[in-house]
């Protein structure tokens, strides 16, 4: 049953603020000090979610990502690691925004009536948080929304984001056949460090990787995970300081890195040297490296997705297998070149989805291997259950048939099948570049990127932008699209598009074209016409 009384006395701690809060793409997220009644209201949703599920586990993550350290945020999971059912982000918005007790109680009662949950049922939620200082009381406030309806629960403490999806699936699917390992983050390093050992066996190892962990939570996490890895991954760990806050994803970090086209801060960047950056919660990866006449080249998510497919396809290919199709995911934001590379060179389908992991996640599913990449960084590659019966039942005809099978069944087990994963990824890619024994200029070979710039516009009300397409083409403010396409027209592979963010109060503005000052023109004047 729920308990008023605690429901009452516990809110009282976590008075809410006069603020619209609203559950997007990346849960809540804002100044860590507007958050507790919004973290204490999403634990009762947790409680009523995993009751729904017939006591299933759900996850809490208390991270603001990339955001500066005085944010943060939390994000629900689903048993299966995945974001929260899209039709509970509005429970969780329409509980953050009650006015009163009553309210917040009546919610719960129409949700209890209309979804038919029985308040009988067990709740489980397991909970994570990354570095921030806020995220200690932020848990506890968590927790006492738990205890309004007596849920159980588990506190991993400080994790990566993909670390609780990992766990959160683990305890989900134990003793079935889906089983995905063991659940702390112990058996989440072992199960990753065996299979990449089986990629890189036998191979020359690389030079060193130089990491930038933003000075968040990857970096005590990675340092935790490398003695698992041996000397099959040679790495050398920068921005690790936890200890000053400020310091978060200050001038470092996949974002900054990705946004800034630039090395971050503390690490100087020199010829044939291989770099990767995470982001403050460790869920994006993007490489970079510096070419021979000093200009600074970045690989981000698509060239990522670009080597993990080219990878698939030649694997599965010498595996003998021909049943297994694969495709790539992409959004609006990949590069254009990395799509013509895709579809012409690579000839796999490419689908291009709304920003935000669960579309690019769910249109992944429908194919046997689906790779999906954000070019921020944030990306995996999912196995479909027919491809890995295929993939678990094939030996191989050949030796070298039997070779490919074995590699082919520990990518599947090294890439997280939950979310997207930096460690993960970063796995993926070190075990490609040695298996074909690649600095990172060549995989940058495999096309160029087409210069782009992303700006941000601060607008008066980003609610009145409306977009269609898979976001490429607006519909709302009227006649705006066809002012925008006027432009792009005059630009030489010239592409742009407008849309609001889920993240920030701004619209985003993203234009490609032939040359670096074409595109920043197109990109001034589209942001013009928004501005
Ligand atoms: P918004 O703020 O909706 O553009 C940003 C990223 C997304 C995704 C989410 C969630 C860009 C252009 N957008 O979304 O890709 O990562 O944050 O964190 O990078
Ligand atoms: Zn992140």
């Amino acid at each position: 049953a729920i308990n008023v009384e605690s429901l009452k006395v516990l809110s009282e701690k976590y008075p809410k603020p006069s603020y619209r809060f609203g559950y997007g793409t990346a849960g809540f997220r804002m100044k860590a000090e507007l958050l507790d009644s919004v973290v204490f209201r999403s634990g009762i949703v947790a409680a009523l979610r995993s009751k729904k599920l017939d006591g299933k586990v759900i996850g809490c993550m208390i991270t603001a990502s990339h955001n500066p350290a005085a944010d943060n945020g939390i994000k629900l999971v689903d048993p299966l690691g995945e974001m929260l059912e899209s039709s509970w982000e509005a429970h969780c918005t329409a509980i953050a925004n009650a006015e009163s007790n009553e309210e917040i109680i009546d919610y719960i009662h129409t949700m209890v009536n209309n979804l038919k949950i029985d308040l009988t049922k067990p709740a489980n939620v397991v909970i994570g948080r990354d570095t921030r200082p806020s995220g200690k009381g932020l848990v506890e406030a968590f927790i006492d929304g738990l205890k309004v309806l007596d849920a159980t629960y588990t506190d991993h403490g400080i994790l990566t984001t993909p670390q609780l999806h990992y766990i959160t699936r683990c305890l989900n699917t134990a003793g079935t056949p889906e089983a995905y390992g063991e659940p702390t983050a112990e058996g989440y390093y072992k199960k990753l460090a065996a299979a990449f050992k089986v990629l890189v066996e036998g191979k020359n190892k690389l030079s060193p990787l130089i990491l930038d962990c933003a000075n968040g939570v990857g970096a005590p996490k990675f340092k935790e995970f490398l003695p698992y890895l041996g000397d099959a991954l040679s790495c050398k760990i920068v921005n690790d300081d936890i200890d000053n806050p400020v310091n978060l994803n200050l001038n470092a970090g996949a974002d900054y890195v990705k946004v800034q086209q630039r090395a971050p801060v503390g690490l100087k960047t020199a010829p044939n040297e291989r770099y990767a950056s995470f982001d403050g919660d460790a869920d994006r990866l993007v490489y970079y490296y510096q070419d021979d006449d000093g200009t600074f080249r970045l690989l981000d998510g698509d060239k990522i997705a670009g080597l993990a497919a080219m990878f698939i396809i030649d694997i599965v290919k010498a595996a003998g297998i021909d049943s297994i199709s694969v495709g790539v995911v992409q959004t609006a934001y990949a590069n254009g070149a990395s799509t013509q590379y895709l579809r012409n060179t690579l000839n796999v389908p490419v689908s291009c989805v709304p920003t935000g992991v669960k579309y690019l996640h769910h249109e992944a599913t429908k194919y046997d291997v689906g790779v999906y990449f954000e070019a921020n960084g944030h990306g995996t590659v999912l196995f479909s259950p027919t491809a890995l019966k295929t993939i678990y039942s094939t030996e191989g005809s050949t030796p070298a048939q039997a070779v490919a099978v074995r590699s082919l069944r520990a990518l599947s087990e090294v890439i997280n099948q939950a979310v997207g994963d930096a460690f993960s990824d970063l796995l993926l890619v070190e075990a490609i570049l040695t298996q074909r024994q690649w600095t990172p200029k060549v995989w940058d070979q495999a096309y160029t990127d087409l210069p782009n710039r992303l700006v941000k516009v601060v607008v008066k009300d980003r609610s009145i932008f409306k977009t269609v397409d898979a976001e490429r083409k607006l519909v709302e403010p009227a006649g705006l699209q066809d002012a925008i396409d006027a432009i792009v027209l005059k630009f030489r592979d010239g592409r742009s598009f407008v849309r609001p963010s889920g993240t920030e109060d701004v619209v985003r503005v993203y234009a490609e074209a032939a040359t670096r000052p074409e595109t920043d023109e197109l990109a001034f004047r589209i942001g013009g016409l928004v501005f």
